[in-house]
């Protein structure tokens, strides 16, 4: 019996490898789906924002805010090894990590700005806004967003004080036609993944 679902289940990868050539390793349910349009929102530079200015590229957009104690710092650190490894391939024009805030009221461009070049996400574009412009993209985008206040965590015996805000951690991928095309819904990226997929992203899309 057991041999029989193996078969099908080898079957059915096989159609569908047939079918494609290549399938996307991210949740993909409800996608592809174009892009809602991301308006109202300012780069770290201090200048507007829109998709538009980035059709051409796969765009790899994640939310979060620069004081955050553990989510952001982790997502951070796996998409900079996505980035070194795209590099590498010499994709480093065909794609660009977008990083939406979810904390407008401290996450301002002078700190975003601050934030990126200490980290060495100098390539990276951070995005902030009114409230309620980012908002309407965080429920466009399905990112959940809760502030919590300060809160104090032990840290080894230390008693520190955290800005929390709760909120989704995931990394949405947009391809050149400007569809999201899956996301990855974990803080813990799978590195190796993400990089195959943008590669054929931006391979197909050549
Ligand atoms: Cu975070």
């Amino acid at each position: 019996m057991r041999g029989i679902f193996k078969l099908t289940a080898f079957f059915i990868l096989f159609i569908s490898f047939l079918a494609n050539g290549y399938t996307l390793q991210g949740s993909t349910k409800g996608f592809p789906k174009k892009a809602p349009e991301i308006k109202n929102l300012i780069t770290d530079e201090g200048k507007p924002f829109s998709l538009e200015n980035y059709k051409g590229k796969v765009l790899l957009i994640t939310y979060g805010y620069t004081q955050c104690p553990h989510v952001c710092p982790t997502i951070t650190a796996f998409l900079k090894q996505v980035e070194t490894q795209l590099n590498k391939k010499g994709f480093k024009d065909k794609y660009k990590i977008i990083f939406i805030t979810v904390d407008p009221k401290d996450d301002t461009v002078e700190r975003l700005k601050e934030y990126k070049e200490k980290r060495g996400f100098n390539n990276w574009i951070f995005l902030t806004g009114k409230k309620e412009a980012l908002e309407k993209v965080w429920k466009d985008y399905n990112v959940y967003v809760k502030d919590r206040g300060i809160m104090e965590m032990e840290h080894g015996g230390h008693k520190m004080k955290h800005k929390m805000i709760d909120h989704t951690a995931k990394l949405t991928i947009i391809d050149q036609k400007g569809n999201i095309v899956e996301e990855f819904k974990s803080m813990y990226l799978p590195v190796d993944d993400i990089v195959e997929d943008v590669s054929y992203l931006i391979q197909k899309g050549e």
